[in-house]
């Protein structure tokens, strides 16, 4: 019996419009899935870029206006992939259109935004995914199934950095993601959403934060022409940053396990480094995306002689998503895990099951957002 078909309808078609397009191409070939996926229609507001996106990446047609994707009865998955400050409004409509929302990380600009869009995507009952794509790391999602299984015992710490330094160049130019009315803000939700997603999935709710939110460099010149990698041409005329470049707070857990977090533009020589550390009872671990098959673990009860962290490589047949790829000690990398993120979204849809991460995961995520926000606006500890 031949499989139903999911059309999807992709806005957007930069940096996430590429890796998204990648694994959509690539999540039935590499999972043995209960629908196959159809590039259907990607869009973006240029016509030339978008129509070359279309032939590079393998999507069957092109739309400059995302309300014409959204109003496609063909179309049965709506990938939000664009700027922040239009999340909300394609989301909404396509959930009113009855189709499902997939979109990136963080689900809003603001708190509000995620709620209207949490209450769009249940109110219509559509299937709702956010591009929480870490969590679908081989080395991860181990560390998620040790922690079911008490490996690590009573959850101490929650420790994690997430430091790029793109933008430590104070000439870099001044794009859309150090603009705060179409960002909504700048490490803080780019890449400390991401540190938070894992520590919710990982440890466990927030009870309260404290945080730090800071801008080193004030002064950028306008950004021309952008490209598909964070980087775009500067002009000679000058524009004010209005995120933070930084973004720091510590927290507490529901659950009593205490949290650092900490997201910075500026860690010069760190290019993309998302690391945690978790210190329980029982023993510790140490994901580092810079070597993501990698899983460092500190056993407690290993015998007083034998103590010390050993490396796991995530990459046995019985390591969650390894052994859909290649031979044990052949390694993936950062475009797997939105592979890995598509087929668990598909498989969850097709079943009638929740997806994780979901926009719920999406709305809690930017409660914490918005209360390090707070917290640095008022010098004060904010409790969720
Ligand atoms: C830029 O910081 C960025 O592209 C983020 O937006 C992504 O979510 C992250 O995975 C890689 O870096």
């Amino acid at each position: 019996m031949s499989k139903p078909v999911l059309n999807v309808g992709l806005i957007g078609y930069q940096f996430m419009g590429k890796a998204h397009s990648n694994a959509y191409r690539q999540a039935n070939r590499f999972f043995d899935l209960p629908a196959e996926i159809n590039m259907h229609t990607i869009c973006g507001r240029n016509e030339a870029a978008v129509t070359n996106a279309a032939k590079t990446y393998g999507w069957k047609n092109v739309e400059t206006d995302w309300r014409k994707v959204v109003a496609n009865p063909e179309i049965d998955i709506i990938d939000v992939s664009t700027p922040g400050n239009t999340h909300a409004e394609i989301a909404i409509a396509a959930a009113k259109a009855g189709k499902a929302v997939w979109c990136e990380k963080p689900i809003g600009n603001t708190l509000p935004e995620a709620k209207a869009m949490l209450d769009a995507v249940l109110e219509a009952k559509v299937p709702h995914a956010v591009f929480h794509n870490y969590r679908k790391a081989p080395a991860v999602a181990l560390v998620k199934k040790m922690i079911e299984e008490g490996k690590l015992g009573t959850i101490y710490h929650f420790r994690a950095v997430y430091l790029q330094d793109w933008i430590a160049d104070p000439n870099f130019p001044l794009v859309w993601r150090l603009q705060k009315e179409i960002a909504g803000s700048g490490t803080h939700g780019d890449i400390n959403a991401h540190i938070i997603d894992l520590a919710r999935h990982l440890v466990g709710e927030f009870d309260g934060v404290w945080g730090l939110l800071h801008t080193f460099i004030k002064k950028r010149p306008l950004a021309g022409e952008i490209d598909d990698k964070l980087g775009a041409k500067a002009s000679d005329q000058m524009g004010d940053v209005t995120v933070d470049d930084a973004a720091m707070f510590m927290a507490r857990f529901k659950n009593g396990a205490l949290g650092t977090f900490e997201a910075s533009r500026f860690a010069v020589g760190r290019k993309n480094k998302n690391s945690f550390e978790i210190n329980g009872s029982k023993g510790s671990v140490v994901f580092n995306l810079e070597k993501m098959n990698e899983l460092e673990y500190y056993n407690n009860e290993d015998p007083s002689d034998l103590h010390g962290f050993r490396l796991i490589q995530a990459t046995e047949g019985n390591h969650p998503y390894a052994g859909h790829y290649w031979p044990v000690g052949h390694i993936i990398g950062y475009e797997h895990t939105f592979v890995n993120l598509v087929a668990d979204a598909v498989t969850n849809m097709v079943a009638g099951k929740a997806i994780s991460p979901d926009f719920v995961d999406g709305y809690e995520n930017q409660r914490v957002l918005d209360a390090v926000e707070q917290s640095s606006e008022k010098r004060t500890w904010v409790k969720l």
